[in-house]
């Protein structure tokens, strides 16, 4: 049943709009019943369009009260408006005026783009196309114009009046109204309109620029948290320092606005000076906020901020382009935290996340390029492939050109494309121009989907001393894409010798290394190093300097050597992962392990535990045994849940059991008295101690530790780490200090979030009932994007076993609430129906009954085009 049209937009048909804005004045006259929006646009024709264009402006669900041009109302034969478009048929062959009104109803505005209201406070979102649904106008990223924004509204309600730019002038109003004029003198596209009208505390600051400017910062929130509003505030100058030592970009307005509101869509926005953020992304307090919310709260303020350059200076000509500014500016809001905190443990904790969702995504039926050249529905495209996918490539792009060449890029781009929506390929001329170096092929990346496979073979031959690598790439297809190209990559690399220190060659043959950098620009590269002593094991891809899978013909104790000597820190982690890896997969297809192998693997884990030169937080890592989600995809084909979860927990026991004692031992002696800091040091030394309980209570059944650190906690990074454990492994205590959880936090919506996480993880066939009666709850409110990702999101995200249940009610559960969902938020609905993306590596039942849910959702609900759009593609 379908009643969206089904339309598709190709990037081969981009052409600029026949009519350009030239500025942009908005008048919001906002109260309890209604908004009333007049915009008044002056318009021109470009040069190059015939007189007599028709002028269309793109709308959402907008009702047109009136409309004039230069004060003279149209005739009704002069335009054409429906709820989606407005057409002046006949617009002046000159500079005009356009002025048209429209009455909106924020309150029922469930889809949370354009204006709505969140707890009281109207707020907008307006990328990629919500401004369509405030006004009439050239909604597109190509289309920038200058805007000056009066906002009027009762006093009472809304002490507040917030929008882009400077505040102008402000007043009284009459009637218990007060009014605020800003002027954003910056030229930008409507998706970085916004307009907050509430009463609100606030925190202020302010910034001193290189240059001596003074910058007034505010962050906005609800009244009473204003005190959880710091570190953001923290995290806020440090990031504008970073940007201006880092790429010597400085602020550009007098202000710096953030609003912390509840309900949002996403993560964050970065709108032209005024910032608005999901709460959840502001809000600190060591009871409340775990070090992981800490680590979040910089990162997105710092991306955030970064937008101000890579995004919103030069913004994206189209939305094909978005990767331009959301890879770009990813990349640097992981070079801060790498620069802020420890590098290695940042860059291991960002590859995680590129293998756990973004290599899922290019792998399965939603795979698409960094740079689609086509979409239904925009807004699923804002996806892990744009933003880390597309962050990789600017860091292979920084690995290429070396650190001086990658700035002299970035130097040329500020300096060329300010002000411009522009491109990827302009994106990737300035590196060219800038260092002369060819970048055709390096493009690839950007156009093609999937991850690519690396295989690895060596030789060694004593006789002549010479060691022989041989490298292959292959792509699988993927949708719309069955042939791959060749692509570049790079592959940082040393030769580790038997005593662990790194080798040197005389002369190198057969294709490019420069230094510690192989480019493998050709489908199989093999490298000839003379000059070569003993058998070296080859330490590949060095601090992960490529987004690829790699098929390693490395020995277990090549990779526990690795693990014990690399002076890569990645790969000294990536090496245990594998094994670990190695040995789940093959248990879980029927090859156990042999008992020698885990004693190995049991003694690395204990060196490096051990190991005084290594930090907690890196040692946490190297402990964390991978997630069933990474045994599948490792596994890749007819994977059955229920043999990996198994032995998963057989090799956790195994390896656990015999060191129990050392482990609590380190366990205990974790603890600490010391006051509550979110900092790298402290936040890592808690990590330790959670990766130890965890080892603990899955592979030796020590409930007893997580209900007694637990109940000793003082702050919630320890307390939910124990609920979390109990709860996953739903072990005895569990159902006890989840409903202790509950009530100690009751009214804390941020906190019941970690509630409903912690209950969606749990692993007993219980869980899916218990999920359904949370979610049928009176009081549930199925309106708020965060309460229903943290219960469904975490439930197909990191629940395999029970999400893909051999009897299907995973799958229909999910089903079920998506198309409940989808009629009050669209966004969340398909974000959610993602996770089916691991259907084809499934085993052929849950395979099956998957689909069947996927088919009843299609053939017995009304769906949005953005569900639609994933469920076909999951489907095709
Ligand atoms: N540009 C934002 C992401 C964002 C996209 C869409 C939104 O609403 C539907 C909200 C935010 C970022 O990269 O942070
Ligand atoms: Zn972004």
């Amino acid at each position: 049943m379908r009643t969206d049209t089904e339309q598709t937009i190709y990037l081969k048909d981009y052409a600029p709009t026949p009519y350009r804005i030239v500025s942009v004045e908005l008048d919001f006259r906002i109260l309890e019943e209604a908004t009333r929006v007049r915009a008044q646009l002056t318009i021109e024709p470009r040069e190059e369009t015939a007189p007599s264009t028709p002028l269309v402006l793109n709308g959402d669900g907008l009702k047109l009260e009136t409309i004039a041009i230069d004060g003279l109302p149209l005739v009704l034969s002069a335009y054409a408006a429906d709820a989606d478009t407005l057409t002046v048929v006949e617009p002046p062959n000159r500079r005009f005026v356009l002025d048209t009104e429209v009455m909106l109803q924020p309150e029922a505005n469930t889809k949370l783009m354009g204006l709505y209201r969140s707890s009281g406070t109207w707020c907008t979102q307006c990328e990629p196309e919500g401004f369509r649904r405030i006004t009439y106008y050239l909604d597109r990223p190509d289309v920038l114009a200058p805007f000056k924004v009066r906002i009027t509204a009762p006093m009472a309600v809304a002490p507040v009046l917030l929008s882009n730019g400077n505040l102008i002038d402000k007043g009284d109003a009459g009637d218990g109204l007060h009014f605020a004029l800003w002027e954003d003198p910056f030229p930008k596209p409507a998706y970085l309109f916004a307009l907050v009208a509430g009463d609100l505390g606030s925190i202020t600051d302010s910034f001193t620029t290189q240059s001596g400017r003074k910058v007034d910062l505010a962050i906005y929130c609800t009244h009473g948290k204003e005190n959880e509003c710091h570190y953001a505030m923290d995290s806020l100058k440090r990031s504008m320092a970073w940007d201006e030592r880092r790429f010597g970009r400085e602020y550009d307005l007098d202000v710096f606005n953030i609003v912390a509101v509840s309900d949002f869509n996403f993560g964050a926005m970065e709108n032209k000076g005024l910032n608005i953020f999901n709460d959840k992304l502001v809000f600190a307090e060591p009871n409340t906020a775990t070090d992981a919310n800490y680590h979040s709260i910089e990162r997105v303020i710092a991306h955030e901020y970064f937008h101000n350059w890579t995004g919103n200076r030069i913004t994206c000509r189209d939305w094909f382009q978005l990767c331009l500014k959301e890879g770009l500016t990813v990349y640097r809001d992981q070079e801060f935290t790498s620069d802020e905190r420890s590098r290695p443990v940042q860059r291991i904790h960002d590859v995680q996340n590129l293998r756990s969702s973004q290599f899922p995504e290019d792998g399965g039926p939603l795979a698409h390029p960094p740079r689609p050249d086509s979409f239904r529905e925009i807004n699923n495209f804002y996806t892990t492939t744009v933003y880390e996918k597309g962050a990789e490539i600017v860091r292979m792009l920084a690995t290429l050109l070396g650190e001086a060449g990658f700035r002299k890029g970035m130097d040329l781009y500020f300096e060329r494309h300010d002000g411009e929506a522009t491109t990827i390929e302009a994106f990737l001329k300035v590196f060219e121009d800038a260092t002369g170096t060819d970048l055709s092929q390096f493009a690839t990346w950007y156009l093609q989907a999937g991850t690519p496979q690396i295989t690895v073979s060596d030789n060694y031959d004593a006789a002549s001393q010479t060691y022989s690598l041989t490298l292959t790439q292959k792509v699988e297809p993927t949708p719309g894409q069955p042939d791959k190209q060749p692509l570049l990559i790079p592959v940082r690399f040393g030769l580790v010798g038997p005593n662990g220190s790194e080798m040197s060659w005389s002369g190198v043959s057969g294709g490019t290394a420069k230094d510690d950098l192989i480019l493998l620009d050709q489908p199989s590269v093999t490298l000839r190093f003379t000059g070569i002593a003993n058998k070296p094991i080859p330490s590949l891809f060095r601090g992960f300097s490529a987004p690829i899978k790699v098929s390693s013909s490395l020995s277990q104790s090549d990779l526990l050597f690795l693990a014990g000597h690399d002076s890569d820190p990645f790969n000294r982690w990536d090496a245990l992962q594998t094994v670990l890896t190695n040995l789940i997969a093959g248990a879980a297809q029927g090859r156990p392990w042999a008992g020698s192998d885990l004693d190995a693997l049991r003694q690395a884990i204990v060196d490096t535990l051990e190991n005084p030169e290594l930090d907690e937080a890196f040692k946490a890592n190297v402990i964390a045994i991978p997630g069933e989600s990474s045994i599948g995809r490792h596994i890749g084909k007819d994977v059955d849940p229920d043999s990996v979860a198994k032995a998963r927990q057989a090799l956790l026991v195994a390896l656990v059991k015999p060191i129990e004692a050392r482990l609590e031992a380190l366990y205990q002696s974790l603890e600490t008295s010391a006051a509550y800091s979110p900092d790298a040091q402290q936040a890592g030394e808690r990590s330790l101690r959670t990766g130890l309980l965890n080892l603990l209570v899955a592979g030796a059944g020590r409930s007893d530790l997580a209900e007694t650190q637990y109940n000793a906690a003082t702050n919630m990074t320890d307390r939910y780490a124990a609920m979390a454990l109990a709860a996953r492994h739903w072990t005895g205590n569990a159902q006890a200090l989840l409903g202790d959880f509950r009530t100690r936090f009751a009214g804390d919506p941020l906190v019941f979030d970690k509630w409903l996480t912690a209950c969606a993880q749990a692993s007993d066939d219980g869980v899916i009932e218990r999920m359904r009666a949370t979610l049928a709850a009176p009081d549930f409110p199925k309106t708020n994007p965060n309460r229903l990702r943290s219960l469904l999101g975490s439930f197909v995200m990191t629940n395999p076993s029970q999400f893909a249940r051999a009897d299907g009610a995973g799958f229909r559960f999910i089903t079920e609430a998506v198309a409940e969902i989808d009629k009050v938020n669209p966004q969340v609905a398909s974000r959610v129906l993602t996770g089916f993306r691991v259907l084809p590596t499934l085993e052929a039942g849950r395979r099956e009954s998957g689909k069947a849910a996927l088919e009843a959702l299609k053939t017995q609900h009304q769906l949005s085009r953005n569900v639609s759009e994933i469920l076909d593609r999951i489907l095709a």
